[in-house]
């Protein structure tokens, strides 16, 4: 029984439990956002003797590097505050195929998985590749504040968003050492979105997407949360210092620097 593999049961539910922060920070409305997460080295053999719930579902492209890994989605159509509450009635752990061209649902029912699938597939295979082993995780959400910013044209460029955003609360400096990737609009779940996404991993962990939202990658997926959050809460200082009537004036750059030496960064 999947049930069984308690580290598995502890990731699920931390899975659960930051679809359930998502929600309440009104970033995830109806389905929006999607998660994946990496399991291959903790569901074991033993759990993967079940009969599959579903066998050989094709994927569009082929999942390079992927052959025989394992991992959580959530499911098509499913939203993030029904996740939180069972995710495997909202969500499936798949595992893909020997060649990569397809993918079997190993748990628990015939979840559909994200229609985001292979966007966030590329991703993983992207992360694999680059030898970031660590990086698991793919997170993506809406946050009301963070997509505001994409709106304003100035903002969309990622030097400019990164020293905003730096500049509005020290901890951002420190929680998101990369800064921000931008990537122009393209349709939501597009494999161009992807790849737009990708060139922007290879030098930053959280990647906005014009008028959409963002996503993060990283080793964990609270540490993901986090992250996105910390981002969130510098817009909204730079939103309220605006609401009262002045232009934030933003920690200056020697700020920045000391803060950059005071943790190594
Ligand atoms: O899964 O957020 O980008 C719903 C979305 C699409
Ligand atoms: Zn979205």
């Amino acid at each position: 029984m999947i049930h069984d593999n308690e580290l598995l049961m502890y990731e699920i539910d931390r899975i659960a439990g930051v679809a359930g922060y998502l929600w309440e920070k009104g970033w995830a409305e109806r389905n929006g956002g999607n998660i994946s997460v990496n399991l291959t080295g903790v569901v074991t053999p033993h759990d993967l003797a079940m009969k599959p719930v579903r066998a050989g579902v094709a994927l569009q492209e082929t999942a390079a590097g992927l052959q025989g890994c394992v991992f959580y989605v959530t499911g098509t159509g499913k939203r993030m505050r029904d996740v939180a509450k069972d995710p495997f009635s909202n969500g499936a752990l798949i595992r893909i195929s020997a060649n990569g061209a397809s993918y079997d649902i190993v748990a628990e029912k015939p979840v559909a998985p994200t229609s985001e699938l292979s966007s966030h597939l590329l991703m993983h295979s992207y992360l694999l590749a680059s030898g970031r082993l660590s990086a698991k995780v793919v997170l993506h959400t809406h946050p009301a504040d963070l997509i505001g910013l994409t709106h304003c044209k100035p903002y969309m460029d990622s030097e400019r968003l990164t020293r905003l955003l730096w500049s509005m609360i020290p901890e951002c400096r420190i929680v998101v050492p990369k800064g921000v990737g931008v990537v122009p609009y393209e349709i939501p779940g597009s494999i161009e979105l992807a790849h737009a996404t990708i060139g922007q991993l290879s030098r930053h962990d959280v990647v906005f997407w014009e008028k959409h939202g963002v996503l993060a990658v990283g080793e964990d997926v609270v540490e993901c949360f986090d992250t996105i959050d910390t981002l969130s809460k510098a817009a909204q200082i730079f939103f309220s210092a605006r609401a009262a009537g002045c232009e934030p004036e933003g920690m200056t750059g020697r700020q920045l620097d000391d803060l950059a030496e005071a943790f190594g960064l």
